[in-house]
């Protein structure tokens, strides 16, 4: 059992109430100004000529409307504060006519990436030259490259590790999932299973190392490193890669920061926010756009986008899925529900006490800090997001970690030490859940007991407890000996 009230963080850094009134600012269309332009000499490729990134403060809401009205592309939050009075640190794309508009208003504007262009011209060629001769987790790696490896992961270890397809995307690309379990079967019923996905947004590439890195863990140290083999014996580990792989191909042959999927919308404009797709409280609160050249587009319906569908229908077709982790970069957090309002979402002291523990064994592991939080307050409003519907709709516990930057291009330094912390997380939550802790305040006492019989009693679908996909007798004798046995 884990008790994390030993790991409270010493200084909240869930301040920035000012963000609720106007975070839903934050991405929505604003003038066209820093739009990145197709190249002269280069007509296939989209140019970043004069932008840069900056990391700006932002002291209200004035500010803050103008920084959208000149930057429509919010790249993150970061967790600094800011100084004392303000509202807090933003990172935007920008060209230099947005960055004097900034400075001609007093707004402190420090320049992180001067010449973007010049990070993207340096990623390709280095892409391109792509030495064979390195590790795999050395450089970035395009969709089909993340295909082979999976393949080839699975060829080296077939008896752990298998290949589903979850669906097609817009574009007719094979979504698809890597399955890791262990021969070993569950004591009692289905095992259940942690569902691990990257790349909702198509220019964060870095998820993707961290997803595979967790893959090549387990596929590797199955049968070697007694972790892994309990976790593989314990759990089904399911990933998937992509869950946009139309967005993330554009990111290679075309656009590099391109966020949203492919959908030709309406008025000419492309690409819907996956992320802002999912049925749960779809629309709401401003934590998404209806319009159609907004990065935070949430298309014309809950679940429009196929990608979405695909995801969806897998996850209900596979009813043991108890955690979820919806992998994005940048900024270091773990967030979690609701991401739709402040209001706290019911049982979060589950998420927020796991999170906790993952966010503690990412620095036991010799990684860096990450910010635990609600969505809503601790980086914006988000409505229609993953996290909401797998909470809010499916009962399984998930969380957003947003990996290390320091902008969608970190460079290639960063893949390992950023997967490695990712993955410590992952073993820490599945070291660390406990069905029998109902109410997950840490410890299993006869609160959980009344609530399990609760939801027996209802037959509700988290009353489950063998992850068969109903709930019977078995589930009600699988409970009482987790009871017993203290998880
Ligand atoms: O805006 C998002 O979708 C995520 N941030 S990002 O910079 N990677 O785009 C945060 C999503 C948090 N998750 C949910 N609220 N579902
Ligand atoms: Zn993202």
């Amino acid at each position: 059992m884990f008790d994390l009230r030993a790991n409270e963080p010493t200084r909240n850094p869930v301040r920035r109430s000012a963000w609720f009134a106007v975070g839903a600012l934050v991405g929505l269309t604003g003038a066209a100004i820093a739009q990145p332009h197709a190249a002269e000499g280069d007509p296939g490729r989209v140019r970043y000529d004069g932008q840069m990134v900056v990391r700006a403060v932002i002291r209200d809401a004035a500010d803050l409307m103008l920084v959208n009205q000149v930057a429509p592309d919010c790249w993150s939050h970061t967790a600094d504060p800011g100084p004392p009075g303000t509202w807090g640190v933003l990172d935007y794309r920008i060209d230099a006519s947005g960055l004097e508009a900034l400075r001609a208003v007093g707004m402190q504007v420090e320049v992180l990436i001067p010449d973007l262009q010049r990070v993207v011209d340096e990623e390709s060629r280095r892409l391109a030259g792509g030495a064979m001769t390195r590790g795999w987790f050395d450089d970035y790696k395009s969709l089909d490259q993340v295909s082979q490896f999976v393949d080839g992961l699975i060829a080296a270890r077939p008896e752990i590790a298998s290949r589903e397809t979850l669906g097609l995307s817009l574009e007719q690309r094979e979504i698809y999932a890597l399955r890791l379990t262990s021969p070993v079967p569950p004591d009692r019923g289905g095992k259940p299973v942690i569902l691990i996905n990257s790349v909702q947004h198509a220019r964060e590439w870095i998820t993707v190392m961290s997803t595979m890195y967790m893959a090549d863990q387990l596929v590797n140290g199955y049968g070697v490193d007694p972790r892994v083999t309990a976790v593989l014996d314990k759990f089904e580990i399911v990933i998937v890669p992509f869950v946009n792989p139309d967005g993330y191909v554009y990111t290679w042959t075309t656009e590099r920061y391109w966020r949203k999927n492919r959908r030709p919308n309406a008025n000419g404009t492309f690409g819907v926010d996956n992320n802002r797709n999912w049925g749960f409280a779809w629309g709401s609160n401003n934590g998404s756009s209806g319009n159609f050249g907004s990065e935070t587009y949430r298309g014309t319906a809950p679940f429009s986008e196929p990608e979405n569908v695909a995801m969806r229908d897998w996850t209900l077709a596979n009813p043991g899925v108890v955690m979820h982790l919806d992998v994005h970069s940048y900024g270091q957090y773990l967030l979690y529900s609701w991401g739709y309002t402040p209001a706290p979402a019911p049982g979060v002291g589950a998420l927020r006490s796991l999170a906790m523990g993952m966010r503690q064994a990412i620095l036991d592991s010799g990684g860096v800090t990450y910010n635990a939080g609600q969505c809503y307050q601790t980086l914006y409003p988000v409505s229609g997001g993953a996290i909401d519907w797998y909470y809010g709709d499916q009962n399984i516990l998930s969380w957003t970690p947003e990996l290390r930057g320091p902008s969608f291009s970190p460079p290639p330094s960063v893949i390992l030490p950023t997967a490695r912390e990712m993955y410590a997380a992952l073993l820490w939550l599945a070291e660390n859940y406990c069905g029998a802790d109902v109410d997950y305040t840490g410890f299993v006492d006869s609160v959980d007991f009344d609530a399990f019989m609760a939801m027996f009693e209802a037959g509700l679908p988290s009353a489950d407890f063998d992850h068969t996909g109903f709930v019977d007798t078995d589930d009600f004798d699988a409970f009482v000996q987790a009871f017993i046995e203290g998880c």
